[in-house]
């Protein structure tokens, strides 16, 4: 189900789900039940795969992507936290870009099996490591169901004693036909485009017919878009921004981007950008998509 990733099973979870490590030694959940499949890696809390029964694979991973930890997985949903882009110039130089929270390693806090599919629970805490890069502490939560459509959500707990801000996404990449299938409906009429540096106004539905890295301000709730096999629903909760990417040729530059692979890619995020997410001492936030077939 994914291609060049070879894993050993190390022992069932439950009934429908497994932990298994790949040649490094990362360790991956493979969920398979009755309503769909799916891997999701620790490193990085990171959804490589799910595919829905009699349906095509939904997201789009890179052949080529790193699979040792030394850097975040090309494809399937990263989750770019506590700040998105480059980092905040306060904190630094030389900072992960889209923040470290999918470049550790995450705790598996419980899988269980419902008449709805399989719960996935991760968490992610403050360390010395995330200390030094990001002055603050906090517990992040990450939920995941995998059923007839994939949802999930994450949650930022502020546990320090200060309001701290998050810039955040759910940076999934879909899989399609082409890029002449991708058709997106609800993204809103604003936009800031990060290729010409420019706000922009969009006129109907967007069209992936170029190059694109786009933050759509004001999205609608609800986004849907056709990938050429399906056309793909995301209800989205806490967020207050959707960016529509995909580099074109300029991928053909990117070490992990398996060459003219881009052409079967288009990532529609789920964001927090702009002025943020602030969250008071003690309180949370959580940021969410379900994602299904129309
Ligand atoms: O969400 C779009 C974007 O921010 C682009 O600007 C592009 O850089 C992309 O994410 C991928 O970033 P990455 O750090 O994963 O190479």
């Amino acid at each position: 189900m994914l291609r060049k990733f070879n894993f050993t099973k190390q022992q069932d979870l439950t009934s429908n789900t497994q932990l298994a490590t790949n040649e490094s030694g990362l360790s991956y959940l493979l969920i398979k039940n009755q309503y769909a499949e799916a891997a999701i890696s620790l490193f990085g809390a990171h959804v490589l795969h799910y595919q829905a029964k009699d349906k095509q694979p939904l997201l789009w991973m890179s052949h080529t992507s790193a699979q040792d930890g030394s850097k975040p997985f090309r494809g399937g949903v990263p989750i770019c936290w506590p700040w998105f882009g480059p980092a905040p110039a306060e904190l630094g130089s030389g900072l992960p870009a889209h923040g470290f929270a999918r470049g550790l390693t995450w705790q598996l806090e419980g899988v269980s099996e419902t008449d709805d599919g399989t719960f996935v629970h991760l968490s992610l805490n403050d360390t010395a490591e995330t200390l030094a890069m990001w002055p603050h502490t906090f517990r992040l939560e990450f939920e995941v169901r995998v059923g007839t459509t994939l949802t999930m959500s994450l949650t930022t707990e502020n546990t320090s004693a200060k309001e701290f801000c998050v810039f955040e996404a759910l940076h999934t990449y879909f899989n399609t036909k082409g890029t002449e299938f991708v058709t997106v409906k609800g993204l809103g009429d604003r936009f800031y485009d990060k290729l010409t540096k420019s706000d922009g106004v969009q006129e109907g539905d967007f069209h992936l017919t170029a190059a694109v890295d786009r933050i759509y301000n004001k999205p609608a709730k609800v986004v849907t878009f056709t990938t050429g096999y399906d056309t793909i629903k995301l209800d989205n909760g806490g967020e207050n921004s959707a960016v529509v990417w995909n580099p074109w040729t300029a991928a053909e530059n990117m070490a992990d981007f398996d060459s003219d692979r881009w052409q079967t890619m288009v990532c529609v995020e789920t964001c927090v950008t702009g002025k943020g997410q602030a969250i008071p001492a003690g309180e949370e936030h959580t940021l969410s998509t379900e994602i299904s077939y129309l």
